[in-house]
């Protein structure tokens, strides 16, 4: 047999190999021809020996490269099939599902509130987050130089002091009396900034509901049953509730509403052992606001409430930190899917 024909059908033999068992044997058969071929040099003639040699040198190199592609060829599709078996990558498998995000617990109560609100005739307004100072205060009978300012450090925008972040949602009461015409009930739920150093119960970004009712004859009569109303919305049942005074300067008289706690029956976390939560700033609206607001206190009245809503999702949901509303932590939102 010549040598090229020779090398070739082991090549193609080799290439052909099924599996690495197969593969070992032909190495071992072909190992055991070279050895022969070797063997056999020392009977050749002298002449031939040489060439004899060579001869069997070239196959064995020629079958070990073959061996060695073939090997190679063998483990990458080794390594493709287990993929393929092993779940790595299965084109056949359904697609896995998308991940699921879910409302805000804010948003939720948000939702719940407005739903509430217009359901009883209300309108639900906005207002803008960068606001002007005589909205944020001076139409609020909040002068520049009261001291009311100084207990909402605020984030100003300019130089001037004439933008401010709105430090609560109270200027759209301005607002909504620019743009309304009495009588009308609207509320604003939105985001407020304070330069405050946080803590468990103070962000300098959290959420408030502002809550405006102009009509004729407005008594605290009126804003007591409001405020029960909407606290039945919150919970589901009526809660008892107390008024203390309270200093706000565009509400004439102010009241900080307290609930009797929902958690509990003599004293528990939320409460401070107390048995009342302190829930809500709300008044009945200073004639300097419904005049700056163009609304003649002669003829019109109003009463209007701040719900500090972080606080009340917090006690919806026994949130212990208002930081975590904001943290964009998923493990946090994950719990509200
Ligand atoms: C106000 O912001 C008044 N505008 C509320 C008001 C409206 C009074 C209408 C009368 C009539 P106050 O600063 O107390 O008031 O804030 C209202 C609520 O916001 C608080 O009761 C509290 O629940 C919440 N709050 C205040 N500061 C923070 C804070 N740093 N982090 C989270 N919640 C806060």
């Amino acid at each position: 047999m010549s040598e090229a024909p020779e090398l070739a059908a082991a090549q193609e033999r080799i290439a052909a190999a099924p599996d690495e068992h197969a593969l070992r044997q032909l190495e071992r058969e072909y190992a055991g021809v070279v050895g022969a071929r070797l063997a056999a040099i020392p009977s050749l003639p002298a002449s031939e020996r040489r060439a004899a040699g060579q001869s069997a040198n070239l196959l064995k190199q020629a079958i070990e490269a073959a061996a060695l592609r073939r090997h190679e060829a063998l483990q990458a599709a080794a390594l493709m099939a287990e993929r393929l078996l092993g779940g790595i990558f299965d084109p056949t498998l359904p697609a896995p599902k998308p991940r699921r995000g879910s409302l805000h617990p804010i948003t939720r109560v948000t939702r719940e509130l407005e739903d509430l609100f217009t359901s009883m005739g209300w309108h639900v307004l906005d207002g803008p987050e960068v606001e002007l100072e005589r909205y944020n205060f001076d139409a609020l009978n909040i002068p520049r130089d009261h001291p009311a300012r100084d207990t909402m450090d605020t984030f100003r925008c300019d130089a001037e002091g004439k933008l401010v972040m709105r430090t609560h949602t109270s200027p759209v009461q301005v607002r909504a009396m620019e743009r309304l015409k009495p009588p009308f009930r609207a509320i604003v739920p939105g985001k407020v900034f304070r330069n405050e150093t946080k803590d468990a119960s103070h962000e300098h970004t959290f959420h408030q509901v502002e809550g405006l009712a102009i009509d004729r004859d407005l008594s605290v009569g009126h804003l007591i049953g409001a405020m029960k109303t909407l606290l039945r919305g919150i919970f589901g049942r009526d809660i008892e509730i107390r008024l203390r005074p309270g200093y706000f300067p565009f509400v004439e008289p102010g009241f900080e509403l307290d609930a009797r706690c929902p958690f509990c029956q003599s004293g528990c976390s939320v409460c401070k052992q107390s048995t009342w939560i302190e829930l809500l700033p709300c008044g009945m609206v200073h004639p300097n606001v419904l005049r700056a607001g163009g609304i003649d206190p002669e003829a019109w009245t109003g009463f209007a409430f701040g719900l500090g809503l972080s606080r009340l999702v917090m006690l919806r949901y026994g949130i212990d930190d208002v930081r975590l509303l904001l943290s964009g932590d998923l493990r946090f939102l994950e719990q509200f899917a």
